[in-house]
């Protein structure tokens, strides 16, 4: 694992319907991220927040793309920053915000990366098109634009596209997939683990098999997480939760043979909403996963 991490918020609540996810990033940073990083033996640098128009500021919504030119200026401006630090030798670790980030973080990273293998953790897909979506949010496209699908003003962030191939994607705990999605997954052949295959196989199986899929032909693997991959019950505090979610310790083992695999080169935690949350329970939740990943153990 690369020693050197650079943390880098993006309070962005624009890609969605509720007030809240903004607050992500303070969230994470209260919860100590930087300390148990440290503690760890990590050089942590936070470089701060990302500057993100306040939504009574946003321009007229067209095409079924709430916020359009807001969320691509945000991410055209993040995919530069986290382009910075991968290029200066570091590990980038990015706060959300809403999922619409991960747009601008794999734009980033996919520029220094021949080909990037992606684990997106969620309920949900987040391979809608303003064609497909039922709410227009563009955090619920952000898997899909990353792979060259849906508006070019979204596609075109970075200045190229596609930034990934689906055969080197996986997403682990879909449980909630739109019409549109669940036939765009089988058109081109994306390889998900829903709620059911965690079911029947087991994290363990899940995650061995996930691993191997998204490190066969690929020179790096970003980390996708949102934090309503999780069940409610672990994860309150995000906007688009759904029931008969992961467990607090089926993501925890998932982080930790994340860590023992050592494939991870870059990362983000995104959905987390203080205001719908009880005690910040859902940002500790993803510093306690976040220490995991990089290789905290229990003895
Ligand atoms: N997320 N599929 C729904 C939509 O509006 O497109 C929900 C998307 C949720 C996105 O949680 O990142
Ligand atoms: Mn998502
Ligand atoms: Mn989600
Ligand atoms: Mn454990």
């Amino acid at each position: 694992m690369n020693r050197n991490i650079c943390i880098l918020g993006v309070p962005m609540d624009l890609g969605q319907g509720r007030r809240g996810v903004d607050m992500g990033p303070s969230a994470i940073r209260y919860a100590q991220v930087k300390e148990r990083l440290g503690k760890l033996g990590y050089d942590v640098q936070d470089l701060g927040d990302i500057p993100v128009p306040s939504i009574e500021e946003r321009t007229a919504n067209e095409l079924n793309l709430k916020c359009l030119n807001e969320v691509v200026q945000v991410n055209q401006v993040l995919a530069e920053r986290v382009s910075e630090i991968v290029g200066g030798g570091r590990f980038p670790l990015v706060l959300g915000g809403d999922h619409s980030i991960a747009i601008g973080t794999i734009a980033g990273v996919a520029k220094h990366v021949q080909r990037l293998g992606v684990i997106w953790y969620d309920a949900h897909g987040d391979l809608n098109t303003g064609e497909t979506s039922p709410s227009g949010n563009i955090h619920g496209m952000s898997l899909a634009v990353s792979l060259g699908i849906g508006h070019e003003k979204l596609t075109g962030i970075g200045g190229y596209a596609p930034k990934i191939r689906p055969e080197n994607v996986v997403i682990i705990g879909a449980r909630q997939l739109d019409e549109g999605e669940k036939l765009l997954i089988r058109e081109i052949g994306l390889k998900v683990y829903t709620m059911h295959e965690v079911d029947r196989l087991g994290m363990t199986r899940v995650m061995e098999e996930a691993i191997s899929h998204v490190t066969q032909g690929t020179d790096g693997v970003h980390l996708s997480l949102d934090l309503d991959g999780l069940d409610p019950h672990d994860a309150p505090g995000v906007g688009t939760p759904v029931t008969g979610g992961l467990t607090y310790r089926e993501s925890h083992l998932a982080m930790e043979m994340l860590a023992e695999a050592e494939i991870i080169t870059s990362a983000e935690f995104v959905e987390v909403n203080p205001i719908l949350d009880h005690s910040n329970k859902t940002a500790k939740v993803a510093v306690a996963f976040m220490g995991s990943l990089f290789g905290e153990k229990l003895l």
